[in-house]
């Protein structure tokens, strides 16, 4: 049975998830940090100072952090193609993520995994993944292997809704199932799977009800609620750790920019996506975290500045790193035996 966890809500409540003041004010710190980077990451694309594409996270921010709050340190994710916002959550520094961007040598992966693969294996980053769906069966493997080594470490595999359609969802998670691996998915629904509407290619209304099939838990948590993902994500992860297998957690979220940086966006109205600010996750933990007296307005503006000041910091950074050297081209391509 897939359980709701908490209603959609634009209404402050006291509730704090039984964390400190430092953690709370650290998640926030954390959403605004990717609000910030992922904005920035939108001027420069459109200025033709980073190449590729660029998939945004804006608006889903919630989710990432709460559940990178819900990990300890040394356990796993995999992202996907909008993984900046992952990335950030996880502990990686916007430095090297803007050269990695920016394909410099400075970058986490040299330059050669840009946006859509940045990685960084110390900080349990397996990898964004250009490939959609691609990063749950990694995320059973990892999970594979860390019961193979006697490690307790947890993986947590964030995916789309589009992704929950791909053939490898139903393996990943029908695996992980059978020999109760410690791996939590985690399905981001922000509605869109690139220029359609879940409604137009998903069979369910709930992608949690799939839970059902594979004879593990299921749940529906309001994405735009940072502590309602962290309370339900800590559960999943608790459970895998204390060996009681996996668990799909389903966060209701909503995409607030297109596709990618240059998307026309014509399979939606601006007034759509306008009445989806309301539920802007950012605004809704300030205002609960001022009304808890966790933290002030004036604090909350400190904590931006900081943030906008952090972001130049990396551009300025990674726009005076070098290239990679023409030499290193094939350096760092295939594993060593
Ligand atoms: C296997 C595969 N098929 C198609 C694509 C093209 N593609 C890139 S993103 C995307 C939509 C993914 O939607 P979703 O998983 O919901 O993630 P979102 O973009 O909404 O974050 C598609 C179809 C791809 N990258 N990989």
């Amino acid at each position: 049975m897939v359980a709701v966890a908490e209603a959609p809500t634009a209404t402050p409540t006291v509730d704090l998830a039984g964390l400190d003041q430092d953690q709370l004010v650290a998640m926030y710190r954390t959403m605004v940090r990717i609000r910030r980077f992922e904005e920035r990451l939108k001027g420069l694309f459109m200025e033709a100072r980073l190449y590729g594409s660029v998939h945004l996270y804006v608006g889903q921010e919630a989710v990432a952090t709460g559940v990178c709050a819900a990990l300890r340190d040394d356990d796993l994710i995999t992202s996907t193609h909008r993984g900046h916002g992952h990335c950030l959550a996880k502990g990686m520094e916007m430095r090297g993520m803007m050269a990695e961007l920016m394909g410099k040598a400075t970058g986490y992966c040299k330059g050669k995994g840009g946006s859509m693969h940045i990685a960084d294996l110390d900080l349990g980053v397996l990898g964004a993944n250009g490939i959609v769906g691609a990063g749950l069966p990694i995320a059973t493997g990892a999970a594979l292997g860390n019961r193979q080594l006697g490690s307790d470490r947890v993986t947590a595999s964030f995916f789309g809704d589009g992704g929950a359609n791909q053939g490898a969802f139903h393996e990943a998670i029908n695996l992980a199932a059978v020999l109760k691996l410690p791996v939590v998915f985690i399905c981001e629904n922000n509605q869109f799977a690139q220029f359609q509407r879940v409604t137009e290619d998903t069979s369910v209304k709930d992608i949690a009800v799939r839970a059902d099939s594979y004879d593990i838990p299921g749940h529906i948590v309001d994405g735009q609620d940072v502590l309602a993902v962290y309370r339900t994500i800590s559960d999943a992860v608790a459970r895998a750790r204390s060996g009681g297998g996996p668990s799909l957690v389903e966060c209701k979220t909503y995409r607030w920019e297109g596709h990618f940086v240059g998307d026309q966006e014509v399979y939606r109205t601006r007034e759509e996506v306008r009445a989806q600010y309301v539920h802007d996750p950012i605004r809704r933990f300030q205002e609960r975290l001022v009304a808890a007296g966790i933290m002030t307005d004036a604090e909350a503006e400190l904590i931006d500045t900081a943030a906008r000041e952090e972001v130049e910091d990396a551009l300025q950074y990674a726009e005076e790193s070098p290239l990679p050297d023409e030499s290193l081209i094939f350096t760092d391509i295939f594993t060593e035996e």
